[in-house]
């Protein structure tokens, strides 16, 4: 499971008790851009080892902005990045996760999307957000990212949302975004945006390619593993351009450095969240460029909105994903590592303030499904 670090409400204990071996985790304290020093990531270490875990994945060791837009101080960003690998290898860990996502980490406009049970889960809703993009932030330009159709009912629904609403909203937009404990303002979003107004796709998806050409080979000089999480959801938002967010996006970006170091962290969640991903299929062309496993499940409808299904229900199918990783590391003799992604706010979550996804017993649950469903097919390939 992944772990927030101390001042994560769900403590080691929980995490161990819950049935995991090993915790992701990060150095969340250390701003974007600078080094991770060895003393920081050896204690890390000693704390999550006292625990009896181990830590050999991170995630994430995060891209400073200034790399993704190639400005300002981002040569001097990548050197950090490539001497914190070196670090971390030092300290004997082997994967490391981060993402190419301009801006927004993941987004939903519901953290806490009620489920008939009573349980909670994390929805994006596209009306929801269109309005929260055409009426609160009133994005200059973004009504020619929509279709007629959408943006009237985008009208309508905001309409009926009261002020209080329209501020949860504001609000749950912006947990995605770093440093989400600060409440941003409209201008600064909309500053953030103008600085990528002369970046499109190809551009970022350059600006990738060479971040990867950089990295990859210092990862592969350390032995270790680059994972680059898609982008979630896998879509532009905001105008904005997002490059892996297709099985032909991950090709190329595995082709722009060919190493083994050069590697997916297969997140099911985001990738699930567009129909035309084939998910069982992706495991088996991509093989043994998956260093990390995020096995999430989705449940989405025609006109865009998707929450956060059970981990064996929504529109992945589970077991067939989970057939395609047994087979995979059968042939490659080697393990890959996984975690529950994400999991419902259910019994005592629900009295709980936990980052949005990462409640202990919806965890727990997601985590024994999917190693019961695991051992099952396990058993059944014999
Ligand atoms: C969300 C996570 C992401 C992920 C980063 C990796 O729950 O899956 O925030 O950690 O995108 O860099």
């Amino acid at each position: 499971m992944r772990w927030f670090g101390p001042h994560d409400v769900v403590s080691l204990r929980d995490i161990r008790q819950a049935g995991c071996t090993g915790v992701v985790t990060a150095l969340h304290h250390i701003p974007y851009g600078e080094v991770w020093p060895v003393a920081e990531i050896a204690e890390r270490k000693k704390t999550v080892e006292a625990a009896g875990m181990t830590w050999t994945v991170i995630e994430s060791l995060p891209v400073h902005e200034g790399i993704k837009k190639q400005t300002g101080r981002w040569r001097e960003y990548l050197e950090n990045y490539k001497t914190s690998l070196r670090n971390v290898a030092t300290c004997g860990l082997k994967v490391v996760t981060y993402n190419f996502m301009p801006i927004l980490d993941w987004l939903r406009t519901d953290p806490a999307y009620p489920l008939p049970d009573g349980s909670r889960a994390l929805r994006f809703e596209k009306s929801a957000f269109v309005s929260f993009d055409l009426f609160l932030l009133k994005r200059p330009g973004a009504a020619a990212d929509y279709s007629a159709a959408e943006i009237k009912k985008a009208e309508a629904r905001f309409t009926k949302m009261t002020e209080a609403e329209r501020d949860i909203l504001f609000k749950n937009i912006m947990l995605g975004l770093p440093g989400s404990n600060d409440s941003f303002t409209v201008e600064q979003v909309l500053s953030a945006l103008k600085t990528y107004e002369n970046i499109g796709a190809a551009t970022l998806k350059q600006h990738l390619f060479h971040f990867l050409r950089e990295v990859v080979p210092v990862a592969e000089e350390c032995g270790l593993k680059m994972a680059i999480h898609p982008d979630d959801p896998p879509f532009s938002v905001l105008g904005l351009p997002r490059v892996v967010c297709t099985e032909q996006d991950a090709q190329e970006l595995l082709e722009a450095a060919p190493s083994p170091a050069n590697g997916l962290c297969f997140c099911t969640g985001s990738y699930g969240a567009r129909a035309d991903n084939d998910l069982p299929g992706m495991v088996r062309r991509f093989g043994d460029r998956i260093h990390f496993l995020h096995l999430r499940n989705t449940k989405r409808d025609a006109e865009g909105n998707f929450f956060e299904a059970d981990h064996l229900g929504g529109d992945t199918d589970m077991a067939a994903v989970v057939s395609e990783v047994l087979r995979l590391m059968q042939r490659t003799g080697q393990s890959i590592p996984m975690r529950p992604d994400h999991g419902h706010q259910m019994l005592d979550d629900l009295h709980k303030k936990t980052y949005p996804g990462y409640s202990a017993i919806g965890r727990l649950r997601g985590l024994a499904e999917l190693r019961g469903l695991e051992a099952g097919l396990a058993y059944a390939m014999g």
